[in-house]
């Protein structure tokens, strides 16, 4: 294959210092004019090598001298050109079509908006050039574009000037930091704009502008507070000042990611900039939090130091995600955001860890680097940087920081050289811990605990083992920091004594492939939890009787403990109605959720975790072979059961959740959460009950939450009304797009018998386009991550269904195509029945015409 190996890098034999671009816009007809200043790094290059793909090339020179066609060659990804000089200026020009441009890579429309992608390896499709993270330039951008449609011309950096010819009016821009290309960013349209300032830790006064579709600033005040927010929080937490005297974010509809972190102009989907209580939900808000502050973090983790190269791009986003979680933490103060973080590595990560795409959060070998924006290397990479802040404690972390910083500001650097910074700064040795950048697979901690009664001793044995993974068979043992707790029978803390080496106070260094603990001075036989907060992203596998996850569940001090042993009771009922459907709940665990249901010292938001069902997709992760209807028969069973123990409880929830006037505080946010949980209850054991709270609250709404979680219950319930609510959402929303998006989610998640007739009118309304990706995320994923009983129908039509959407966008967006086949990627997880059946959608795919690269990569390794 054209695999590229991380084990191949080589420095560039040339850099570019400077670029001056010039862009004449134009829909279908954009002339790009580039003057580089290009340096030679190595003497034996004969050739400059420039990546480019689908240009016109329309002329070439170096040092003002034409470069003929005969001395030059094009191919379909580069521009080779002779060159001896140690310095040269070498301008080109070439030509682009935007309006063609469907894969929302490289510079194309929005909705009548020029805008641009370059991450990873999109800016060779504006212009020849080194597209690689370790080429760092300074930009200079003039824009050039007809004043009347395009009021509003902006790249990178500060404007420095301007001028108008008639109806042309031309912007050049200045960016001061040298940066590689991904970090480009050129937008042209007529937007409504949100302008605002921020002052700095040093008193710089920053132009603050948010660019949103005419008719949307009644939508953005939220995303501008949490742009505030973020950049107070990275002053105060890591002592990071923002650095241009303008920061600027642009809301598109049409883009592929969730934003873009380009120096001084993020490009956002507008999913995460617009909102107001009318459209958007608690999550949606939740969600623009951590999106804006994530791009703003970058503009430290990222751009002041970015990458050498792809493979590492953990550096910069496992890093940057861990931030981002920590700021949500920091702004909710709730335990519920790592409940939520943890669902994501439980749910996906181990999921592609143990599936065909395994790869380390430094992959090693990548044939389209858009395959490897994953939730390995974003949510597990900031596991791993969450496990240094842990070993190393909060003042050790910002030291190691402080030294990164230090050292490699200005530099395109390695994962190894973050390490190396954290354990400089702490003379801490992290050589064990390096394993978790060099192997995929999810590693298993098993632990087994004894209780000596005469020495009043508890003695835990330890052992770690990595499985094999797709990409590799071998494993090596790695450090895996353990988060103790001893808890007492009511759950009261015990004491940690013990020769055992600890950090802050209770955690443990698994270093080795086994080891043993001994805990002195405890009274009776203890209940351990030894992954606190999640401390690592292993599987803990300890022998918990009922009483003792009782006793986690219904009283341990950290949250995510609480969650994951009441997730452990559930799942261990759902396996055993998987043998035998007429299982019991025993009246105890029964009890014990009744117990936490009505017990009014947990708040709210935690309160509503601690009452769900186990996710489908993390009980798949735990099974071999699955049988996915009976999972499901078996899920049916144990939440009947529990439904009636807790219908009164609910039913009190339901009523005492109830809140007078709307509130955007994560207090507020937490009850709506509880109210919707309890809401759900209710409708699975009494839908007739259910049928006119669901129509009251849909009615009474005064937010979208509300609304959204009324109709939700509806649809996942399939009550009488559900059709009629359907219906009057539409009507209501049908020219709002980021509202369709929900009910297209919704309409894919229907567990119906109509399902696939629904979905087939569905696609044919207006609302939904392949085009647009949020549209198409929606009812797709929506169909094919939720709706388990119908995309797994035993005749195969549901797999057929996604495989022909893949094929459809295969041809608009491979990108967004490579991410949505992934459900039929895990075809071995599943019994021959249905795995069969999703390997021949898979293999409909796989002979298409024109496969593309980024399917070609995600699909191969599956059938394989
Ligand atoms: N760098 C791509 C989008 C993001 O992770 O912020
Ligand atoms: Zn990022």
């Amino acid at each position: 294959t054209n695999a590229k190996l991380l084990s191949d890098y080589r420095s560039p034999d040339f850099t570019i210092r400077s670029v001056e671009l010039t862009v004449e816009l134009d829909p279908t007809d954009t002339r790009i004019t580039s003057v580089m200043k290009v340096q030679r790094l190595n003497q034996a290059a004969q050739a400059l090598v420039l990546d480019g793909e689908a240009l016109r090339l329309e002329h070439v020179d170096i040092d003002g001298v034409v470069v003929a066609d005969d001395e030059y060659s094009v191919d379909d990804v580069s521009l080779t050109l002779p060159l001896d000089q140690s310095e040269a200026m070498i301008t080109i020009v070439t030509r682009i079509n935007p309006t063609e441009n469907t894969s929302l890579e490289g510079l194309y429309m929005s909705d009548g908006a020029f805008c641009t992608q370059c991450e990873a390896e999109g800016f060779r499709k504006i212009t020849f050039y080194l597209d690689r993270p370790d080429v760092l330039a300074t930009f200079q951008t003039t824009v050039i574009g007809d004043e009347t449609k395009y009021p509003y011309l902006l790249s990178n950096g500060n404007e420095v000037s301007r001028s108008k010819d008639g109806q042309k009016l031309s912007v050049t821009w200045q960016d001061p930091h040298p940066k590689p290309c991904y970090l480009f960013a050129l937008v042209a349209g007529d937007f409504d704009v949100l302008d605002d300032s921020f002052t700095t830790m040093s008193g710089r006064e920053v132009a603050l502008r948010l660019f949103v579709d005419k008719g949307n600033l009644n939508r953005a005040d939220y995303a501008m507070a949490s742009l505030k927010h973020s950049m107070k929080w990275d002053e105060d937490v890591y002592g990071l000042e923002y650095d241009l005297d303008i920061y600027m974010i642009v809301a598109v509809d049409f883009f592929n990611m969730g934003a873009m972190e380009n120096k001084g102009l993020n490009v956002f989907n507008s999913k995460y900039v617009l909102a107001n209580v009318e459209t958007a939900t608690d999550h949606d808000f939740n969600g623009i939090e951590a999106v804006i502050g994530h791009e703003y973090f970058h503009n430290w983790t990222g751009n002041r130091v970015t990458c050498r190269d792809w493979f590492q791009l953990s550096l910069k986003e496992g890093l940057t995600v861990f931030r981002d979680q920590s700021f949500s933490q920091d702004m909710t103060q709730s335990s519920v955001n790592r409940i939520d973080d943890v669902a994501i590595m439980r749910s996906h990560q181990f999921a592609e860890d143990s599936g065909p795409m395994a790869h380390p959060i430094r992959p090693k070998s990548v044939v389209e680097m858009n395959n490897f924006y994953t939730v390995t290397v974003y949510n597990k990479g900031a596991e791993v940087i969450r496990m240094m802040h842990t070993l190393l404690g909060k003042e050790g972390f910002r030291k190691g920081m402080d030294l990164y910083f230090a050292r490699h500001d200005g530099k395109a650097v390695t994962c190894d050289d973050f390490v190396e910074a954290m354990e400089d700064a702490n003379s801490f040795d992290l050589g064990r811990f390096r394993q978790w950048y060099e192997q995929a697979g999810t590693p298993t901690v098993t632990a087994t605990g004894e209780y000596d009664a005469a020495n009043r001793s508890y003695r835990l044995e330890l052992a770690q083992s990595v499985p094999p993974t797709a990409d590799e068979e071998s494993k090596q043992h790695t450090h895996i920091p353990l988060r103790i707790g001893l808890y007492g029978a009511n759950g009261e803390v015990i004491d940690l004594n013990t020769e055992a080496p600890l950090t802050d106070g209770n955690v443990y260094s698994l270093v080795e492939p086994t080891a043993e603990l001994i805990f002195t001075d405890v009274d009776a036989a203890p209940t351990p939890a030894l992954l606190l907060d999640f401390s690592a992203p292993v599987k803990l596998e300890f022998d918990y009787s009922d009483t003792q996850l009782l006793t986690l569940f219904k009283s341990c001090d950290d949250g995510f403990t609480r969650w994951d042993a009441g997730q452990q009771l559930l799942t261990r009922y759902v396996f055993s109605a998987m043998k035998n459907s007429a299982v019991l709940l025993p009246a105890d665990v029964l009890q014990g959720f009744v117990s936490v249901a009505n017990d009014s010292a947990i708040d709210a938001a935690l309160k509503s975790k601690l009452l769900s069902m186990p996710a489908v997709s993390g009980l798949v992760n735990q099974m071999k072979d699955v049988n996915i209807h009976s999972l499901l028969d078996a899920l049916d069973v144990v939440r009947k059961q529990l439904a009636e123990s807790l219908f009164e409880s609910v039913q009190q929830l339901f009523n005492s959740s109830a809140q007078p006037n709307f509130e955007l505080t994560s207090k507020a946010m937490g009850l709506r959460m509880l109210k919707s949980v309890a809401l759900d209850w209710i409708a699975n054991h009494s839908p007739s009950i259910a049928e006119s709270l669901v129509t009251t609250e849909f009615e009474n709404a005064n937010n979208m939450t509300d609304t959204l979680a009324a109709l939700k219950v509806a649809n996942t319930n399939s009550l009488h009304c559900r059709s009629e609510l359907m219906t009057s959402f539409f009507n209501k929303w049908k020219d709002d797009g980021l509202v369709m998006d929900k009910w297209l989610a919704l309409q894919g998640g229907w567990d119906n018998d109509a399902c696939q007739t629904n979905l087939a009118e569905v696609e044919a309304t207006d609302v939904f386009t392949l085009h647009n990706p949020n549209r198409a995320r929606s009812l797709i994923s929506g169909f094919s991550n939720m709706n388990y009983r119908r995309f797994h129908a035993k005749d195969g039509s549901g797999y057929q269904w996604l495989a022909d959407k893949i094929i459809a966008l295969n041809a608009i967006n491979p990108q967004i195509a490579a991410r949505l086949v992934n459900p039929l990627t895990h075809w071995k997880k599943f019994n021959t029945d249905q795995g069969e059946l999703m390997k021949q959608s898979l293999t409909s795919i796989w002979t298409i015409d024109a496969l593309s690269k980024d399917l070609k990569e995600v699909i191969g390794k599956s059938l394989n």
